[in-house]
């Protein structure tokens, strides 16, 4: 999902989306309704994964506010195949990207208890008057190839058809949306009445670093996320373990019901939720699973757990030194993590621990937020 080709064909998906989707229909099958259910899936093969060792520093002073203590420490990182096969595509597996698993120690770390909100997204745009990148017209250089008429402010918003599509392009389900952005997350229609407590979304990397840099935080690295995400377990399918429901409740924001078009909220929130509806992890991290995917600092390349786990033990990791996605070479990209409202075992099941995403930086979406760490003083 880039902003530069969505505002090169917004007029073609939003003048024509429907009718492209149903052409394209009768040729192809439907995807089945029902994919192998997460919760019957076998736990990953436990070998492949060593016991976490947690630093263990006692946190050095008083946690800041809405912020708790990740001890750091030693762990296996990475998603084993649940399904036993090497399979490289979004789906029910965990993609290549994320193997092999390597072991990989950080150092301890604050980290924010939830998605960082429009209330305290707020907060920052009221003292320093930031606007964001979907807040600024786009320009000609940004996007050579974009007609002049589509270079106007929005951004990526989730637009489900209202009958089954094929799952063989998101170009079905996201649109750009002019005058899309934090304040407006649906659109110009939509604003954050109500909202305050629900993640802020449509922020670019840089909008994100903007923000941390105010806040005195940082983005997490990819592996400060993951080790603080795990809660100290090792190899778990989720932050809470390796069953997806627990006693059949809900422990994160997912998508059920058939992808993209029908969205039954069996877990209580259809769309995106208020942080924090869900039981914590054992660190105390709300959503690390699910409601809105989070950006990390690492630059992103499929082949970076393979170049780690060929030194020993890798400390701190910050990422390669630059990004390479073969799916859109030439588009540098960061990692994603944790999953949204929108992961589905249809499509894309990526609330699992070790899994991981990408976005090039200067698109937000409204399933993509900020969650920040503060190193210790
Ligand atoms: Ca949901
Ligand atoms: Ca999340
Ligand atoms: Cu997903």
């Amino acid at each position: 999902m880039t902003r530069s080709k969505l505002v090169a064909v917004a007029l073609i998906v939003v003048g024509t989306a429907a009718g492209i989707g149903f052409a394209l229909m009768t040729r192809q099958q439907e995807a089945p309704r029902t994919a192998v259910p997460a919760a019957t899936l076998p736990a990953v093969a436990a070998d492949e994964f060593e016991a976490t060792v947690p630093n263990d520093a006692v946190a050095p002073g008083p946690a800041p506010e809405g912020m708790v203590w990740i001890p750091g420490g030693e762990f296996s990182m990475g998603a084993a195949d649940p399904l036993g096969k090497d399979a490289n595509v979004v789906g029910m597996q965990a993609t290549e990207d994320s193997r092999p698993i390597h072991r990989v120690s950080v150092d301890g770390f604050w980290m924010d208890t939830t998605e960082v909100t429009n209330r305290q997204f707020a907060e920052f745009v009221k003292a320093t008057g930031y606007v964001t990148v979907a807040e600024r017209k786009p320009t000609q250089e940004e996007f050579p190839d974009a007609p002049p008429e589509n270079l106007i402010a929005g951004s990526v918003v989730f637009t489900p058809p209202d009958h089954a599509v094929p799952l063989d392009t998101h170009f079905r389900w996201w649109s750009y949306v002019d005058g899309a952005n934090w304040r407006h997350p649906a659109g110009p229609a939509s604003d954050l009445r109500g909202r305050e407590d629900y993640p802020v979304v449509h922020v670019a990397y840089e909008d994100a670093e903007a923000y941390a840099k105010w806040a005195g935080k940082r983005l997490p690295t990819e592996a400060e996320w993951e080790f603080a995400a795990r809660g100290g377990l090792s190899g778990a399918l989720y932050p809470w373990g390796n069953e997806f429901l627990v006693d059949g409740r809900f422990m994160a924001n997912t998508h059920q019901g058939h992808f993209p078009n029908e969205d039954t909220h069996a877990d209580a929130h259809g769309g995106i939720a208020p942080v924090a509806q869900f039981p914590a992890n054992a660190y105390g991290l709300y959503d690390v699973a699910g409601n809105v995917w989070e950006w990390t600092s690492d630059w992103y390349r499929p082949d970076y757990y393979r170049e780690l786990a060929a030194g020993g033990v890798a400390r701190n990791p910050r990422g390669p030194a630059d990004s390479f996605d073969p799916s859109e070479p030439g588009i540098p990209k960061r990692v994603h993590r944790g999953g949204s409202f929108l992961c589905t075992e249809q499509y894309c099941s990526r609330y699992m621990v070790g899994t991981r995403g990408k976005g090039e930086p200067s698109t937000g979406t409204n399933h993509l937020g900020i969650r920040l760490v503060k190193d210790p003083s």
